[in-house]
């Protein structure tokens, strides 16, 4: 299997989360973005990354969207499971799943570019850097409204984890696409002094997951030299 992906975007963490979860073996191919267009688009029709590229006999040639990836390999590869057997369990992970991505992913991209434009800035001062936070930024919007906005969303997101993922798991008793997804989504604050100072025990959490995934934890989660 090959993963189209950004090297250090969230969403695409997600995918190999799962990916790792499974064991799956697979190859990533980093695009650059901007030209990841040039690859994807033919493709997939989309602009985005995670793409996956099962290239395996039975198996769609392409799969667009961390959420797709995850219930193509859920049927690919059952074991072990990520999704819960219990109806109305598996339809909250689901609702989960979907409210990371579509809002608490999002607002991450928002609190961290901000702040990478701010107190993070010498993070990494040079131009180069700087050109793509700013791209980023105007790409989405970001400025400190917005990201004010965002920060309340990630507090509520936070504030619900705590109820669950100090001693436990999203749904159920067992670790699901839910928890992943917010592992996932979330670890970009991790590169954050103000999060991970106040939420010792949030990065612990998505440390764990990483480990039951076999995936490396963010490369810069010390340093802060992070993008997506
Ligand atoms: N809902 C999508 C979101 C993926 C997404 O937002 N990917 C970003 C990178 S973090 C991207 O490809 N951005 C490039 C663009 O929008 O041109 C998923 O879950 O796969």
């Amino acid at each position: 299997m090959l993963l189209l992906q950004f090297s250090t975007s969230h969403y695409c963490r997600k995918a190999r989360l799962a990916l790792g979860y499974k064991q799956i073996p697979f190859q990533v191919e980093n695009l650059t973005p901007g030209l990841h267009i040039l690859r994807v688009k033919p493709l997939s029709g989309s602009k985005t990354v995670p793409v996956l590229l099962p290239q395996q006999k039975n198996c769609p040639a392409v799969v667009a969207d961390s959420t797709e990836i995850i219930r193509f390999l859920e049927a690919y590869k059952p074991e072990p499971p990520l999704y819960l057997e219990d109806d109305a369990q598996q339809q909250e992970a689901l609702r989960l799943e979907d409210y990371f991505d579509e809002s608490i992913g999002t607002a991450a991209r928002f609190v961290y570019y901000q702040f990478r434009a701010n107190e993070g800035k010498q993070i990494d001062p040079s131009w180069m850097s700087q050109i793509v936070i700013a791209i980023v930024r105007s790409q989405y919007g970001i400025n400190a409204n917005s990201a004010k906005i965002a920060e309340k969303k990630i507090g509520d997101a936070i504030a619900m984890l705590s109820e669950f993922w100090q001693d436990g798991y999203l749904i159920g008793d067992r670790f699901s696409v839910a928890d992943l997804t917010a592992a996932a989504l979330l670890s970009p604050l991790g590169l954050m002094p103000a999060y991970r100072q106040t939420y010792p025990w949030l990065f612990a959490r998505i440390a764990e997951i990483h480990q039951l995934c076999h995936e490396p934890l963010p490369q810069n989660w010390q340093s802060g030299l992070y993008q997506m």
